[in-house]
């Protein structure tokens, strides 16, 4: 599956007189599969977090509730974008070093993951990020 340049993918919306629902399918709605789902929530005002990449997970994140912001940095470009819908999933590429901020009071950001959690896979420091990615 071809990865828009934005790496946001707009996820199709069933939806009737009832309300609306979303469908992320394994198989063609995202580029990998995944083994992990969680899911980050009641945030405080102001916090930012993340500050780290990976050596290789693959993710996708989705604002299911509420609003928040992604900088997005490869070192090769530095992006920030904004996950205001549960329609809007953002692909993050294991060497996307990324920061999640501007949290809206009912965020809640459900995030599906490659692989099982594992300590060792984080990059946290700037400059070992740059060491590893910086060609
Ligand atoms: C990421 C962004 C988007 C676990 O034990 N298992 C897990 O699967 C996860 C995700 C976390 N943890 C532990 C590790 C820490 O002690 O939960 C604690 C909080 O995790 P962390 O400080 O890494 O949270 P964030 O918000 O900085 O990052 C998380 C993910 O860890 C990370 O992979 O890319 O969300």
């Amino acid at each position: 599956m071809k990865i828009p340049e934005s790496r946001v993918i707009e996820v199709k919306e069933l939806g009737d007189e009832r309300g609306l629902l979303a469908v992320i399918d394994g198989e063609t709605s995202i580029p990998f599969e995944f083994k992990r789902v969680f899911y980050i929530y009641n945030t405080i005002s102001g916090v930012r977090r993340g500050y780290h990449a990976h050596y290789k997970t693959r993710q996708a994140l989705v604002c299911v509730s509420g609003s928040c912001k992604v900088f997005l940095d490869n070192i090769r470009r530095k992006e920030d974008v904004l996950l205001d819908s549960p329609r809007k999933i953002l692909i993050l590429e294991p060497n996307d070093w990324h920061e999640m901020y501007d949290f809206s009071p009912n965020c809640v950001l459900l995030v599906l993951a490659s692989h099982l959690y594992d300590a060792e896979d984080y990059i946290r420091d700037y400059e070992k990020f740059k060491e590893v990615y910086g060609g």
